[in-house]
């Protein structure tokens, strides 16, 4: 073997027992793991319950394992898992360095990480730095009085006189004391964001619920604590974080009023826009710190942000723009919860075009636990899994890291409460029936056509498991290959070592037919992605791509056995992925 060779195959040996994961089978050494990942979010309390109390908890995680590394999943992201009064169900959090007694323990959480880390699954932690739960020991100290150490790690603020001239109603609804809120910011969950404390005299911020006081950014002892349980975490070995809400940190000092805009949210309060209590430049300085501290840990720990933007340029600026010393992953909200987006060829093609103009890797994304599943919102309730097959090809055909969320690879369906009573989210009930809540969509993983559907032996489970679980569900879908679990599993094995489909650039075709979607993903071997949008059979136009092709995943069989694209039609709803034969 030539010297030069032989010494590359010694650094990769010595790469393979150095890192702890094996590289994936086309992974450059230089490639961090993250670029090309599937990375899947885990609802803690819907995924597994392995203890019967009809919560699901970190065990019941590790027991599901070999499903998630069966589909290819490179990490999972677990929403908060932390001790928490679950107001918000855990993204209220009492204490950073624990696991709740509901979930389980940190013993169970270090076996949790090695049994993945033997998956080659890398475990992500949601980390919620704009507010703590007003139970949590800093915000009872800093509540206690107005002199206490921690008197200044929140938001405080005396108010004004409730016979201010231009104070709005809402502020008059929240007067203590001769008192009204400083100024006309909105709780996103519901009324003022202004919560009076008798024992201080003051009122506290909280941009989410009453429970969820924000802490004060502009304290460096607040960004020292923070940063700390982070490195508590990324000590025991986690591989990054998903920060929660993160345009939110920070406030205008001068607590200037938001603008009003026409019209009431789906809380009953008048809209907003959140000019000076969201996204102040502030924080980008916080988040270079950040990712400077994580940068100084190995193997390539990620920070994926929860970055809903009006648009790419917003969205640029969190990578740290040409920079890049921000986050690797910020989420690209705009294709998938664009308020625009429907199942429609071109809202898909302008969206995944623009996505691309970003300094570092796009992370797509169609479901979370915040909003209605995808399969209902791109559904036409007689062709939802074709059509989510359709979107599965975009998630995972496209130049991007892809996020997905438990249940949506078997089709999990959005069940909203159909009762007031019924409903645990508590936007649900405060908004009904205008904001049902966030239930719908974290319903119990639906694992088989068992009772409970394999998610608990309890037959009260924290939520219904949804009707459809007889035929939604994994062991159901894994016994069928047509299933979607089955389309997901292709896709994701087929991203994992096709050169063109990891990086690749998107060449856009028939961009004047409204009904499909087409790209080219570029390479020395080119890969056509072919997807209809439409009900009807569309002309698929051969000078896309010439000569004999080779199918890589078709959701239709009939189109398996095509050698060419010449005169073929895409039948309804159909996605059809080729590469040149030779
Ligand atoms: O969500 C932040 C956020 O912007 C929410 O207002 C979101 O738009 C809303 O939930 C949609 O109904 C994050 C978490 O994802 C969410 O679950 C938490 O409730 C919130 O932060 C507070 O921590
Ligand atoms: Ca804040």
């Amino acid at each position: 073997m030539p010297l030069l060779r032989r010494l590359a195959s010694r650094l990769a040996l010595a790469c393979l027992l150095l890192t702890p994961m094996a590289l994936n089978a086309a992974q450059t050494p230089t490639d961090p793991w993250w670029k090309h990942a599937l990375i899947y979010e885990i609802y803690p309390r819907s995924f597994g319950d392995s203890n019967g109390d009809g919560i699901g908890d970190l065990n019941g995680i590790t027991a599901h394992l070999d499903h998630l590394q069966e589909l290819g999943v490179d990490a999972i992201w677990i929403a908060p898992m932390y001790p928490s009064p679950q107001i918000d169900f855990g993204y209220d959090i009492a204490d950073y360095e624990s696991v709740d007694p509901k979930y389980g323990n940190l013993a169970d959480f270090d076996r949790l990480l090695k049994s993945a880390r033997q998956r080659h699954i890398r475990v992500i932690l949601d980390m919620v730095l704009n507010h703590t739960s007003d139970k949590h020991a800093w915000f009872v100290e800093s509540a206690s009085s107005r002199s206490n150490p921690k008197a200044d790690w929140y938001v405080w603020n005396d108010g004004i006189d409730a016979s201010t001239p231009g104070i709005t109603p809402l502020q008059k609804r929240f007067a203590h004391d001769g008192k009204v809120p400083p100024n006309n910011w909105e709780s996103v969950f519901g009324g003022s964001a202004w919560e009076w404390v008798p024992a201080r005299k003051q009122f506290y911020y909280h941009r989410f619920y009453v429970q969820q006081p924000d802490l004060n950014w502009r304290n460096p002892a607040v960004e020292k604590a923070m940063f700390d349980t982070m490195r508590f975490w990324l000590d025991r070995g986690v591989a990054g974080f998903r920060l929660d809400a993160i345009s939110t940190l920070f406030e205008d000092p001068q607590l200037r009023n938001d603008p009003e805009r026409p019209g009431t949210n789906d809380q009953g309060d008048p809209n907003l826009h959140s000019l000076y209590s969201d996204n102040l430049p502030e924080v980008h300085d916080v988040i270079r710190r950040l990712r400077a501290m994580v940068d100084t840990y190995p193997d390539d720990r990620v920070l994926i942000g929860e970055t809903y933007t009006p648009d790419v340029a917003e969205l640029d600026k969190w990578y740290g723009g040409e920079r890049r010393d921000e986050l690797q992953l910020p989420m690209n909200m705009l294709v998938g919860f664009g308020w625009q987006a429907r199942f429609d060829a071109n809202w898909f093609r302008t969206t995944l075009e623009s996505s691309q103009q970003v300094h570092g890797q796009p992370l797509l994304v169609f479901d979370n636990h915040d909003n209605p599943r995808s399969i209902d919102r791109f559904g036409d309730g007689s062709h939802d899994v074709q059509r989510a097959k359709v979107i599965a090809t975009v998630l995972l055909t496209s130049r991007a890291a892809a996020l997905t969320y438990y249940g949506a690879p078997i089709g999990m369906a959005t069940a909203t409460p159909k009762r007031r009573e019924d409903v645990q989210d508590p936007i649900g009930i405060t908004g009904w029936p205008r904001e049902k809540g966030r239930d719908g969509e974290r319903t119990p993983m639906q694992w088989t056509p068992g009772p409970q559907a394999g998610f608990s032996s309890n037959t009260h489970t924290w939520l219904p498991v949804t009707p459809d679980y007889t035929t939604v569900n994994v062991q159901t879908e894994d016994a069928d290959p047509e299933s979607l679990l089955h389309w997901y599993r292709q896709l994701v094995a087929l991203r994992r070592d096709n050169p063109a489909l990891r990086d690749g650039a998107m060449q856009f075709l028939a961009r004047d037919n409204a009904q499909v979607l087409v790209y080219r993903r570029e390479g020395a071997k080119p890969v056509l992605v072919m997807m209809n949008f439409s009900g009807s059979a569309q002309a698929i136009d051969g000078k896309w791509q010439e000569g004999a092709v080779t199918t890589l995943a078709a959701s239709d069989a009939s189109l398996r056995k095509l050698t060419s694209l010449q005169g073929v039609q895409l039948p309804p709803y159909a996605a059809w992925v080729v590469t040149p034969a030779h």
